[in-house]
């Protein structure tokens, strides 16, 4: 088509320079280029986000004039049916926190997308002259994913004999 037209163009100049061919011949340039950068079908935006564990801290801890917890507690992230587990093992005094933006899980999805997320703690403490304490919890962390981000926090207490722990997980997109 744009070989016909150049030659049209050619032809007419030759025999009068007629301006409006000038014209028509950038017009088809155009539309040639225009049609050679259309954009791929844009896809959705992806938002992606990450479950994390935010902090394992001890509420009441137990023992003598320093008193501590000897802990052993997963936190887990269920999804598509199946799970992502984080393990925190050591000794945390009373009052104390450890393990913030320990990351469980990340995903994408599209942006706009309602997440929500259940999750568990399954905990130890030990004791040497009695039997271990154990002890369970959890919750459910809802959000929606967006381009403009944030984070968006749970937590439960948990129960180990006449200890207490407060373990608390956050997404963050
Ligand atoms: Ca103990
Ligand atoms: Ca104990």
């Amino acid at each position: 088509m744009r070989n016909t037209l150049v030659r049209s163009c050619l032809l007419l100049a030759g025999l009068s320079g007629i301006p409006s061919c000038a014209v028509e011949d950038d017009a088809a340039t155009r539309d040639v280029e225009a049609a050679s950068t259309v954009e791929p079908v844009a896809t959705a935006a992806t938002c992606s986000y990450s479950i994390m564990r935010d902090s394992i801290k001890v509420i009441k801890g137990e023992g003598g004039l320093d008193p501590a917890l000897e802990l052993d507690v997963d936190t887990i992230v269920q999804y598509a049916g199946t799970t992502a587990t984080n393990n925190y093992a050591g000794t945390i005094k009373n009052g104390d926190s450890v393990g913030t933006d320990v990351t469980i899980y990340s995903a994408s999805v599209n942006v706009g997308t309602v997440v929500t997320h259940d999750w568990n703690v399954e905990a130890i403490e030990f004791d040497t002259l009695s039997a271990d304490d154990r002890g369970s919890g959890g919750g459910r962390i809802t959000f929606t994913c967006s381009s403009a981000g944030g984070t968006q926090t749970d937590s439960d207490s948990v129960n180990l004999g006449n200890a207490i722990i407060d373990v608390q997980v956050k997404a963050v997109w």
